[in-house]
This record gives C-alpha cells, sequence and structure tokens, in this order.
C-alpha cells in the first residue's frame, strides 16, 4: 500500500472504518496544504527575507521569528473559511482566533505551534509544525480558551510536518501512526510509513545536556546511568543526539526508536515545564502512543493531564516504551 496519495489515505480511512467523517478529512487536507506553502517559504531560506526577528514577542516572552508569523498566518488563513472549524488556538497567539463572521463554523478546534524549533530556522537545520484536532465542546463557540482545555486522551487527530532534507507528514487520526513525504514534483503527500512501530528498546538517548546541573534527581539518575555505558548498571553504551527541533528529534524516535526528555528543571519550576501541553506534548504524545510508544512528565501520562491553561506547560519524557518506563519507576522511587 505504500505510495497512496494522503486525499486516497483518508478517503478510505472514511469509507471503510467509517473511522473519520467528511469534515475532518477536509480540515487534515487544509492543514496538509499548509504545511506545504510553510514547507516551500522555509525552503527559500535567505532567498525569501524570511529569516531573522519579526521584532515582535509571544505570550511566553519569546522573542517571535519572521517565519514563525508567517507560518502562523497560512494557518489561519488556511483553515479559517472551510467551515470544518469552530477556533483556532497557536503558540504565537494569546488567545483563541474565532472563525470569521462571514464564515460558517464546524465542530472541530485547531492548536498549533506554527513553526516548532524556531532557534533553527537561520542556521538551516530541521523545524516543524505540529497540530493536534480536538472537538469544540457543547455550549461553547471555540472562541473562549476553556473550549480548548482538554485532556489529550479526547483528541481526534494529531500530526505533525517535519521541514527537512524532505518534508514529511507524520498523522494518527486514533489509528496508528503513518508518514507521508511530500512529492515535490507532484506537489502531493504520498505514504511513506505505515503503521510506524517505535521499537521498545533503544540504545539512543535525546536531552539538552547543558541543563544537567537543574535537573531533579530521577533524571539524573537516568541520564548518568546511560552515560555510564556497558560499565555501568545498564550494561551497554547508548548514543546522544539533541537537534533542539522537538518534531526532529521526535521524528528520529519515530523513525528507530530512542528517547526525549524536556524534563522539569530548577530553573523552569515556576513555568511548569518547557514545552507546551496543548500543542507540543499532547499531539506528540498522541502520535508516540499510536506508534506503539510511551509519554509521560515522568510521573503522569501526558494525555491524562487536565489542561488548566491554554499555554501550560509541562515537562516531557517520551519514545521507547522500556526507556519511558524506567524514568517513570525512578520517579516514583524518588
Ligand atoms: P519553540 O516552540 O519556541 O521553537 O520551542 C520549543 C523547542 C523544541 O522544539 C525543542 O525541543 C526545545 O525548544 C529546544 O530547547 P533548547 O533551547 O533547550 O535546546
Ligand atoms: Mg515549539
Amino acid at each position: 500500500m505504500n505510495g497512496i496519495s494522503l486525499t486516497r489515505y483518508l478517503i478510505e480511512e472514511q469509507r471503510s472504518k467509517a473511522q473519520i467523517g467528511a469534515d475532518l478529512r477536509l480540515l487534515i487536507e487544509v492543514v496538509a496544504r499548509a504545511c506545504k506553502t510553510i514547507a516551500i517559504a522555509v525552503g527559500k531560506g535567505g532567498l525569501g527575507d524570511a529569516l531573522g526577528d519579526a521584532g515582535t514577542g509571544n505570550i511566553q516572552g519569546e522573542a517571535q521569528k519572521k517565519l514563525d508569523v508567517l507560518s502562523n498566518e497560512i494557518l489561519l488563513e488556511a483553515n479559517e473559511w472551510g467551515g470544518h472549524l469552530a477556533g483556532l488556538a497557536s503558540e504565537e497567539m494569546d488567545h483563541p482566533h474565532p472563525i470569521p463572521g462571514q464564515y460558517p463554523k464546524g465542530g472541530y478546534l485547531l492548536l498549533f505551534d506554527p513553526l516548532d524549533g524556531s532557534s533553527n530556522i537561520d542556521v538551516n537545520v530541521s523545524v516543524g509544525t505540529i497540530f493536534s484536532v480536538l472537538r469544540c465542546p457543547e455550549g461553547m463557540t471555540g472562541a473562549e480558551d476553556e473550549a480548548f482545555l482538554q485532556p489529550g486522551t479526547t483528541q481526534v487527530a494529531a500530526g505533525y510536518c517535519v521541514y527537512g532534507p524532505s518534508t514529511i507528514l507524520v498523522l494518527t487520526l486514533g489509528n496508528g501512526t503513518h508518514a507521508f513525504t511530500l512529492d515535490r514534483e507532484l506537489g502531493s503527500f504520498r505514504m511513506t510509513g505505515r503503521d510506524l512501530q517505535i521499537p521498545a528498546d533503544t540504545k539512543e538517548f535525546s536531552i539538552n545536556a547543558s541543563n544537567a546541573r537543574f535537573w531533579e534527581a530521577p533524571v539524573k539518575r537516568y541520564v548518568n546511568e546511560m552515560l555510564d555505558g556497558k560499565e555501568g548498571p545498564r550494561g551497554k553504551d547508548f548514543n546522544m543526539r539533541w537537534v533542539a527541533s522537538m518534531v526532529a528529534d521526535v521524528h528520529r524516535i519515530v523513525t528507530r526508536g530512542g528517547v526525549f526528555l524536556y524534563p522539569m528543571d530548577s530553573k523552569l519550576k515556576d513555568k511548569g515545564g518547557k514545552l507546551r501541553l496543548m500543542y507540543e506534548a499532547n499531539p506528540m504524545a498522541f502520535i508516540i502512543e499510536q506508534a506503539g510508544g510511551a509519554a509521560t512528565t515522568g510521573r503522569e501520562r501526558i494525555m491524562d493531564i487536565r489542561p488548566t491553561k491554554l499555554h501550560q506547560r509541562v515537562p516531557v519524557i517520551l519514545g521507547s516504551k522500556n526507556e519511558v518506563e524506567r524514568v517513570t519507576e525512578y520517579h516514583a522511587e524518588g
């Protein structure tokens, strides 16, 4: 079945398993189309006058890159008129973006980090888009923060698009995790991986080691044991990889296994963590679990968290199941 288009995959899902309706199919197609547009902007690099700072900041006090702002606009414009959404929320916007009055409204909510890994844009390293789809609760308009505050277990779809040497969309509709590579000549996404499976064991880990002195004891123990290699309690050598674009780091794990950690540390305590629950941790957790992996804060399954704030941050540990379970045990032991 390799090589079918994203459109065909979605139509077959709609037909055979009644997994998705026409609205959700349209939504995914529109997001994929927006990702193609972002891929073109990212690919132009310095030719497009899109590199560098936008000179603005987002609600989290982070400086926005021009491509952060552009990608956000591309996703908003693509999605607001189709009639499939009740509202949109983004890492780059303080509050949800309501559907403009002249357009029909639908039953879904779309959340996204339009361009994750912004620090890598100017140095030509992979960046990506992450998205999550929820149902708009009864009695809400989709313009209020509260409509979006649902645990990850309620997601109906999630995905990311990595803009690397090739552009790859990884998607779950709750029925496995699948990869689609952009055929640049045809301009369409074609399936290049069905039912991706993350190996339960791994010899590769991913963490920003410059934060080591701020980590909590269970994470220090876990990482130190890996660093001790063959001679240590793990009895094997580990390799380390850190792209600093979550999308790229997660894509490596989805492709060949591994464990990714952005754990709690003493300088992140006030914020709750580094990565955002609603449009980074939850969609990635859904994708990872659908590929046989696991995702936790160290103390709680990511998708079980009851969100209290749209821009809430959480610690994230995800990837190969046996590794995630081991870190979780270390947290439980204190
Ligand atoms: P961003 O959404 O502002 O790009 O921030 C999220 C990124 C993740 O992609 C990545 O895992 C992390 O921040 C990198 O952090 P660090 O600067 O500690 O390497
Ligand atoms: Mg991000």
